[in-house]
């Protein structure tokens, strides 16, 4: 049993869950036998209606899980920061938190290991699915011999439903047409609303429901503008009311993860302005400030040190004063961004107060999949710069910001800005590194509160046993005294590698279960064991731009590491490794073993199909040439044509009508893509390189009547280099132009191709208000080919 817990409750709930235990070794449980027996006659038959057996407890506690992305350790007020969290204040008010509770470093990865309790690389989540490899540690699918809580608790009668980011399914299969296996409904959730990808625009994302494209309301959170973060919740909450009506007798889970605050960093305006010069100071300050006041708060140890800043990192007072208040305002709007997003959770812990259900659930609020993220490096307007690695000066961000209205326009639909790796650090206080570092805890170490008032004696003072996120599920199946299964829908389940963490609900000072814990991501690696952490941060920085430095010539073999004792040493201050190089040895060999039992093998292996070795085996349609027989919309772009990123050729049968307008194909959204469209009967083709530089081409005046449309994209050199574009009618150029740099790895994660239309994100500010600016002619077979240089 999990629990020592105060002494009135205690044995109350020991009699519940010992009597009600109904576990089982192989899920779905049979259909209950019918208790009728036929005669041949009605007359001679006897009648009984089957009863199902009740496989949980009478008061199993409903279980909601609050996953915020991209969000560190130092900056929720609840535990010292400077970001207001009134609900995550709430959640810990309630109940109890852990500061000493981890993460892998980064999203899938983390999504992947608390649905399931595996190891992230167990489950084949070694990194994000976008560069997914042949490996099976990094195959980026969650393998069916590793049910998530979700599978298991429908099988035990609870409803289950997730809300917001997903990001757990493979890039090649998340068309309309699936397969649907590996969506959130094939993997347990009867309900989903949200988008598939890793990140999306917070006011025109792309959004499915169940295994359905579906266009966003217009409005949400009964405001009259739209924002996802309020979207979201507005469906959970509306699925509880419809819960509580249609299934009173189920307990339910709900997972409820929002985009925020991963990139793009989009909120009302209103909510930047909150935080109007809190954050003048820069983030070094910034990180002294919280520090104190986590010792006050006693969030820290006693004896805790601030790490320093890595040379690596820029100071704030080297950053120029003229670039200073662009700096200030990505701060300001992330705030904004994130203290939103966790009022919009408080929302949902409002409704199910309301319906008096707030005693019996179990709130899990997990401040962060990983650190603050650092990818945004040297602040930006398009955080999808960087992903393609695209170098940009900070003068060109702020002169194409002036250009659509300056400094007030960060935040809103018109960019997907993102703050300076500078404030991230400042998010990992008083820890080193950011997300994608599984190396240091300001990669994985992430606030979790624990609420569960039935239950859990509320207590302030922090929690500090050593646990990680695969430690959730077991902990729940403890709760529900749910053994494990051994086959779930047929397959052989792999091993748990998660242990609850109940034990220490109400034990404050329990001696800590989790002795041993490896960390992975992208060869950034640490393994905890006893007390004492080992880290080799790998080849990769994640603040600095461009090619790693000698990334050819790495290898774990020969990786530098680095040794803490962080019972004593709380934020990896203390670099040992020289005054313990046998334990530094055990250590090592230590994360090798656990690397071989959790599939991460080859060390490094999430390397394989990015930029750095082989871009060319990241997941991709295995195509070349596509026919399209009528308009559509909604093809995701992973899985569209990459037009203009290869030499493409798009052919159009087009009627032109009188007064021509609309689009004929548009390639992702608003942070970049690539679109071609009708505007007074003039030909439009636009290339938005990550809203930093967007070429134009234009035609004269086309008549009217039935034409052929072909548009050309020729690569002059190489994939990310100049473009050649022929705009022809009936063979016969009629514009033509060239555009001085293309794009190398994606525009957008979560936008689309779509022909006839621009849906959710529009590429062009030409034709934004308008949007999705559908095309008033008619199209017929659009056929795209990829071509020979
Ligand atoms: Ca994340």
């Amino acid at each position: 049993m999990y629990l020592k817990y105060n002494k009135l409750l205690f044995p109350l709930i020991f009699l519940i869950f010992a009597f009600s235990a109904n576990a089982q070794d192989v899920l779905p449980f049979p259909p209950t036998p019918s208790a009728s027996k036929p005669g041949v006659t009605i007359e001679t038959s006897s009648y009984q209606k089957r009863e199902d057996p009740k496989r949980l407890p009478d008061d199993a506690p409903n279980i909601l899980v609050i996953l915020i992305d991209d969000v560190g350790n130092g900056f929720p007020t609840t535990y010292g920061g400077e970001i207001h969290t009134p609900t995550l204040d709430r959640v810990a008010e309630n109940g109890i938190s852990y500061n000493r509770f981890h993460t892998t470093a980064m999203c899938s990865p983390t999504r992947a290991a608390i649905l399931t309790g595996r190891n992230h690389t167990r489950v084949g989540n070694g990194q994000i699915s976008a560069i997914a490899n042949d490996f099976d540690g990094f195959s980026g699918i969650i393998p069916k011999t590793s049910a998530t809580m979700a599978e298991v608790l429908k099988a035990y009668g609870y409803n289950t439903a997730a809300f917001g980011k997903w990001h757990n399914t493979p890039e090649d299969q998340i068309t309309s047409k699936g397969p649907f296996d590996y969506w959130p409904t094939g993997y347990g959730f009867e309900y989903f609303y949200g988008f598939l990808a890793g990140e999306a625009s917070q006011f025109e994302p792309t959004m499915v429901r169940n295994t359905t494209f579906v266009d966003h309301p217009e409005t949400s959170g009964g405001n009259d503008h739209y924002h996802l973060s309020e979207d979201i919740a507005d469906d959970a909450i509306t699925w509880l009311r419809e819960q509580k009506a249609y299934a009173p007798d189920k307990p339910w889970f709900v997972y409820w993860a929002p985009g925020a605050s991963h990139g793009p960093h989009q909120v009302m305006k209103e909510w930047a302005d909150k935080y109007k010069g809190k954050f003048d100071d820069g983030w070094d300050a910034y990180r002294k400030r919280v520090f104190e006041n986590q010792k006050k708060l006693g969030w820290v140890s006693e004896n805790a040190k601030l790490t320093p800043r890595a040379e690596t990192m820029a100071s704030w007072e080297s950053i120029p004063e003229n670039e200073k208040p662009f700096q200030r305002r990505l701060m300001e709007v992330f705030a904004g961004f994130t203290e939103h997003a966790d009022t919009q959770a408080g929302r949902i812990l409002d409704e199910i107060e309301a319906a008096g259900e707030l005693d019996n659930t179990i709130i899990f609020y997990i401040w962060g999949d990983n650190g603050s993220s650092s990818e945004g490096l040297y602040g930006t307007i398009s955080e999808q710069l960087a992903q393609n690695g695209i170098p940009t000066k900070i003068s060109e961000h702020i002169s194409a910001l002036n250009d659509i209205g300056g400094l007030d326009v960060l935040g809103s639909a018109l960019t997907d800005n993102m703050y300076h790796a500078g404030w991230a650090w400042a998010g990992s206080t008083p820890y080193q590194g950011t997300k994608l570092q599984g190396a240091y805890f300001g990669g994985t170490r992430n606030p979790l509160a624990v609420s569960w008032p039935k239950s859990i004696k509320p207590d302030g003072k922090p929690h500090s046993q050593f646990h990680h996120c695969i430690d959730i599920a077991p902990t729940v199946y403890e709760l529900l005294d749910i053994q494990h299964p051994n086959v779930v829908n047929g397959f052989t389940q792999d091993a748990m590698d998660g242990i609850s963490l109940a034990y220490s609900f109400n034990d404050t000072k329990a001696k800590g279960r989790r002795s041993t814990q490896f960390f992975d991501i992208m060869a950034s690696r640490g393994i905890y064991h006893e007390g004492w952490f080992a880290s080799a941060p790998g080849p990769r920085t994640p603040w600095v731009g461009g090619i790693p430095k000698g990334i050819k010539e790495w290898s774990p073999l020969t990786d530098t590491w680095e040794l803490y004792h962080i019972d004593e040493d709380w934020s990896q201050a203390n670099d040992v490794s020289a005054q313990y190089p046998e334990k530094l040895e055990e250590m090592k060999a230590l994360f090798l073993t656990e690397s071989a039992k959790n599939k991460n093998l080859p060390i490094g292996g999430g390397l394989w199909s990015t930029a750095l070795y082989h871009p060319e085996d990241a997941p991709a349609p295995n195509r070349t040439e596509w026919v399209f027989n009528h308009p559509i919309s909604n093809m995701p772009e992973s899985t569209a044509p990459k037009l203009d990123k290869v030499s493409s050729l798009v052919e159009m049968e087009v009627d032109v009508p009188e007064n021509a307008n609309g689009v004929l194909y548009a390639l992702a959204g608003m942070g970049g893509g690539v679109t071609c469209f009708f505007k007074d009967n003039q030909l439009h083709y636009e290339f938005n390189l990550f809203m930093v530089r967007r070429t134009k081409i234009q035609s004269k005046t086309i008549k009217p009547g039935q034409k052929k449309i072909s548009i050309e994209s020729k690569l002059i050199d190489k994939i990310g280099g100049p473009i050649d574009v022929v705009i022809r009618v009936d063979g016969k150029e009629v514009a033509s132009g060239r555009v001085p740099n293309g794009m190398s790895l994606h525009f957008t994660s979560n936008a689309t191709f779509d022909i006839g239309t621009d849906r959710d994100s529009p590429v062009s500010l030409d034709y934004h208000k308008e949007a999705p600016f559908s095309f008033n002619g008619t199209i017929g077979e659009t056929s795209i080919k990829y071509i020979n240089m």
